[in-house]
């Protein structure tokens, strides 16, 4: 070990730690900024770790940055002398000089690491703060979903990184140089062209407001307003187990009680949930899947998941062929809403409004997919991510912590089974699916409903499953992350991989940790394994555990859709893709 002081204290350092690492593990805390150890990432680009060195042998103090400076023996580390004070201060007051100040419009306004760092310092002027240079920065708002503001970007790299290394999308790069210096979109002039995929890893990523959402709270806020609009709202699996964090309420902890009472206190006119179509879905593909199977048609991906559709119509338009032509839950359930709750309300499809409530940014793209609007009115009229609608509530002045827990009020599309639950999780649609394709092959339910060999956290899993019958065992694989995707969807069109069914969810952990929830500072990922336990327990709680056996479900195929795959059910909950 390497025997060096910090701030007086005696450390053990190991061989090639870096200052930053050591002080860490003896809990000092140092300012950072670009660097983020979860993905592995210290550009030393900001520069505000700047500690005061006096290394044994030499009489004057040096001023390093102790993201990227080693240890060694004798060293006497400063992080809170006068000098390294005012030099972490000069330091972001320099990061200041192209970055807007005008942080109450900003999205990240009380959540934004760089507000962190400016009160650590004790930032009291911004004395080179060049507002024309700052605002002639790009901001582009040329997707439906993503908006990428170059005026509050701090370079810091972290966004090129994820997607680059983990995402494998390379959507992002470094250009210009000096203060021209941006994350432009490579190769491209705006999103439609580029090859992003709005996995909206960059955005978790991202410490201050410079990548984000598109903010669609205000056109929310007119629906709601509006009486001649009758809002419905539907929110993921996955939002009921992450939105407390919103709320300083701990991970995981199941909301769905107050995420109803939230919205009727909005003013929205019905709640259904998405967990209800989840389990439609299940019904679609499965027999789907059961018919292409017999044709010998193999495997089948799933298709629920948008990030996914982008990614295999972006990069891989040879797959889309084997993707499930189901519609995902998002879009079931606001197909149904506008074709069979009509009748049910007694108003017009006209002025009902699907709003959904998504842990994800790219369900945006989704709804506005032209395949999923019909002779100009979408399907899904618009979508919020869990974040902006954390800002909606905050909006309107709802705190979700005072709210009591409340209840659907209008039975209809929301009842769910636990399989319905799980699809937030990775493996999970895999799981919902074998459940009820087992009883649909056999006539009978499986012996044991928790199919543990499909759980884990591993990026691609494998498994046999013993469907039964004539159909037998099945090869299947679930994937999240796409880099994983990438890897397996190669191996799949090499032939190399044998597979008949598999589950792709673009983002790491699946729903439970998409790119549209809670921003975690200075952390990628860290709350995933407790929201998905509280998923399990939810399914675990559920009185009924099969998708087949919701009698919500089981009620729509009888009045409306007949059966699994039949002509109407292909016309209302099918689609298709596009290279
Ligand atoms: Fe998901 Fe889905 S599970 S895609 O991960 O199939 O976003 O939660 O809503 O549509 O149900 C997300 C979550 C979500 C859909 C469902
Ligand atoms: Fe890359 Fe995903 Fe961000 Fe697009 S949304 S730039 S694909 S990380």
């Amino acid at each position: 070990t390497i025997a060096l002081s910090i701030n007086g204290i005696a450390c053990a350092g190991f061989a090639n730690e870096t200052i930053l690492s050591c002080a860490r593990r003896y809990d000092v805390y140092i300012p950072t900024l670009c660097e983020l150890e979860d993905i592995d990432h210290t550009p030393g680009a900001c520069r505000v770790c700047l500690v005061e060195i006096l290394q044994a042998g030499k009489d004057t103090a040096q001023i390093v940055t102790a993201c990227n400076t080693p240890v060694r023996n004798g060293m006497e580390v400063q992080t809170r002398s006068k000098k390294a004070r005012d030099m972490q201060r000069l330091q972001v007051e320099l990061l200041m000089a192209d970055h807007l100040q005008d942080c109450a419009t900003c999205i990240r306004h009380g959540s934004c690491e760089l507000q962190d760092l400016a009160q650590f310092v004790g930032l009291q002027q911004n004395r080179f703060f060049d507002r024309e240079r700052t605002e002639s920065r790009p901001v582009d708002q040329s997707s439906p979903s993503m908006v990428r503001d170059m005026r509050r970007c701090v370079r810091c790299q972290r966004c090129v990184a994820i997607c680059r290394y983990h995402q494998k999308i390379d959507a992002l790069a470094i250009e210009g140089s000096g203060m021209e210096r941006v994350v432009a979109l490579r190769d491209a002039d705006g999103y439609p062209n580029s090859v992003c995929v709005s996995c909206g890893q960059c955005v978790l990523v991202c410490p201050t407001g410079a990548l984000g959402e598109r903010d669609e709270t205000e056109r929310a806020l007119s629906y709601i307003c509006d009486p001649n609009v009758v809002t419905v709202v539907q929110f993921a699996p996955a939002v009921r187990v992450a939105f407390g964090e919103e709320f300083g309420m701990p991970a995981g902890t199941n909301v769905e009680g107050q995420i109803i009472a939230a919205c009727r206190k909005l003013g929205v006119d019905v709640v259904l949930d998405t967990n209800f179509a989840a389990d439609v879905v299940i019904m679609e593909e499965g027999a789907e899947l059961l018919a292409r199977l017999k044709q010998g048609r193999r495997p089948t991906f799933t298709s629920c998941c948008p990030a996914w559709i982008n990614f295999a119509e972006i990069h891989y338009p040879e797959v889309l062929p084997l993707l499930s032509s189901t519609k995902s839950p998002q879009q079931v359930l606001s197909t149904i809403a506008k074709s069979y709750l009509p009748a049910q309300l007694g108003v017009p499809a006209e002025r009902i409004r699907v709003i959904s409530i998504m842990p994800c940014i790219a369900k945006k793209d989704e709804a506005v997919r032209p395949q999923l609007s019909h002779d100009g009115h979408p399907e899904t009229d618009l979508v919020l991510t869990t974040r902006e609608f954390a800002r909606l509530l905050r909006r309107e002045g709802i705190d979700l912590k005072d709210l009591p827990s409340s209840q659907f009020d209008r039975p209809f599309m929301s009842a769910y089974s636990g399989a319905g639950a799980i699809f937030g999780t990775t493996g999970g649609v895999m799981e919902a699916a074998v459940r009820t394709i087992y009883a649909l092959v056999n006539g009978r339910e499986l012996d044991r409903i928790e199919l543990t060999q499909l759980r884990g956290f591993e990026g691609l899993r494998e498994a046999s499953v013993d469907l039964g019958g004539p159909v037998g065992e099945v090869k299947v694989a679930m994937v999240h992350g796409l880099g994983d995707t990438r890897r397996l969807v190669e191996s799949v069109l090499s032939g190399e991989a044998n597979y008949d069914f598999i589950e792709v969810m673009a983002c790491p952990g699946g729903c439970v940790d998409g790119g549209g929830s809670l921003r975690s500072k200075k952390a990628y990922l860290p709350l995933a394994l407790k929201r998905r336990e509280t998923i399990y327990n939810v399914d675990r709680a559920a009185k009924v555990r099969q998708s087949h056996n919701n009698p919500q479900v089981q009620a729509l195929y009888r009045e409306l859709l007949q059966a699994p795959n039949s002509e109407i059910a292909h016309q209302l909950l099918h689609t298709h893709y596009a290279s």
